[in-house]
């Protein structure tokens, strides 16, 4: 339904989009500073088990936030990057209707927001061959989570070397101009900053600056429960480290009893000093309705961080409890969510396609070859 009503436009758009036009600007016009670009979201997630508390504060919530703003937002679940690591089959497509399903509970209204499946639209694969293509070895060699992910690896992946570029494609394919992330992505965002500027200066003017949105500072690096120098990651092979949104309440107690934190007893926030306690204060402060960290020091004043645990831990799984329940709802239905997913595929693969065309026009792969030839013909004067 959605490609019929969009259909007029496509082919509007593509009326437009003159043959001498599309073919000069890629060399001789240089970069367009003065482009006016409309604001838009683009952020993905990976269909890597359960989402845990770090994606669920740092990114997915944010996420719902602005989609009830009114942006223009657009969710992906990232399944090309979950295969840089070995993945079963079987439990990745669960594992993507599991996270359809817990994007739902979230928030992510597929009427407001377009949910898709990243493998469904082939673009993304075609934008990472032609930005892989411009960028260097040297370039990806030092990102950290490059060099944190293969520290104990004998044999790297490639892929796990080339998904920041995959990334970028992901972005740029959809002109977008903010990305919402945790901390753990800045240097990727810079990546695509760099790949989108280095493709506009030698094709001209393609692809908008983009930008990480990271405003809310407690929540852009939620920390280990068990070692809060590194952050929460569902690949800490420490069990108790991570808490994810379907825990049951008794593990999310016992997890949240046996975090690390210091010798001193009183509740405060130091992010710098005591980052422990002050993780907890912001996990708290992030599942209490807009409370700051400093009003939470103020109502928990006079109790010592043992007995502040179990304080958070109720706030915790007041917070899930109804977000576990709709996961549960959700997942009795897998082929609505199926259907979600392909009606988001519908509208995430008219822009793709539409990117995807100008992109290898401007850089003179096999896209309008009939048209160049006819334009080759008329020049000769034929
Ligand atoms: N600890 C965190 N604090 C704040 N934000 C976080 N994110 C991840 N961990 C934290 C943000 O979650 C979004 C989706 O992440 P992903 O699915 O791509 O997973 P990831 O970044 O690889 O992190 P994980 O889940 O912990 O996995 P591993 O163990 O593989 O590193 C991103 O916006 C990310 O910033």
């Amino acid at each position: 339904m959605n490609t019929l009503k969009l259909l007029p436009t496509l082919l509007s758009r593509t009326a437009q989009n003159t043959l001498p036009r599309a073919f000069t600007s890629s060399v001789e016009n240089p970069l367009d500073e003065s482009h006016k670009w409309p604001r838009k979201i683009f952020s993905g997630i990976q269909p890597t088990g359960s989402l845990h508390l770090g994606n669920y504060l740092g990114a997915v919530q944010k996420w719902a936030e602005l989609q009830n703003s009114g942006e223009d937002v657009t969710y992906c679940i990232v399944d090309l990057h979950s295969i840089t690591v070995p993945q079963d089959p079987e439990k990745l497509r669960n594992n993507i209707i599991q996270m359809t399903a817990t994007m739902l509970a979230c928030g992510i209204d597929p009427n407001k927001s377009t949910l898709f499946l990243q493998s469904t639209v082939k673009e993304h694969s075609e934008l990472n061959w032609i930005l892989g293509s411009l960028t260097t070895i040297a370039r990806l060699r030092h990102l950290p989570q490059y060099k944190d992910k293969t520290q104990k690896m004998k044999e790297i992946p490639l892929g796990l070397f080339l998904y920041p570029v995959l990334q970028a494609a992901d972005i740029l394919l959809y002109k977008t101009t903010h990305v919402p992330v945790g901390e753990d992505q800045v240097q990727h965002i810079q990546l695509t900053q760099h790949l989108g500027s280095l493709f506009n200066n030698r094709f001209g003017t393609t692809f908008p600056d983009c930008h990480a949105i990271i405003d809310r500072k407690e929540a852009a690096r939620i920390r280990s429960l068990r070692d809060p120098s590194k952050k929460m990651s569902k690949s800490d092979p420490e069990v108790k480290s991570c808490i994810y949104l379907t825990d049951e309440p008794d593990v999310i107690v016992e997890k949240i009893k046996k975090a690390v934190t210091d010798f001193t007893s009183e509740v405060t926030y130091d992010p710098e000093n005591r980052l422990g306690v002050s993780n907890l204060v912001a996990i708290h402060s992030l599942v209490s309705n807009g409370k700051t960290p400093e009003e939470i020091c103020k109502d928990v004043q006079g109790i010592d961080t043992g007995k502040y645990k179990m304080v958070v831990a109720e706030a915790v799984i007041e917070h899930l409890k109804p977000i576990r329940t709709k996961i549960n709802e959700y997942l009795k239905n897998p082929s609505e969510l199926v259907y979600i997913l392909d009606d988001g595929r519908e509208k995430a693969r008219t822009i793709a396609e539409e990117t995807m065309a100008e992109v290898k026009q401007k850089v003179g792969l096999g896209a309008n070859m009939s048209e160049f030839a006819m334009l080759k013909k008329v020049s000769k004067g034929v």
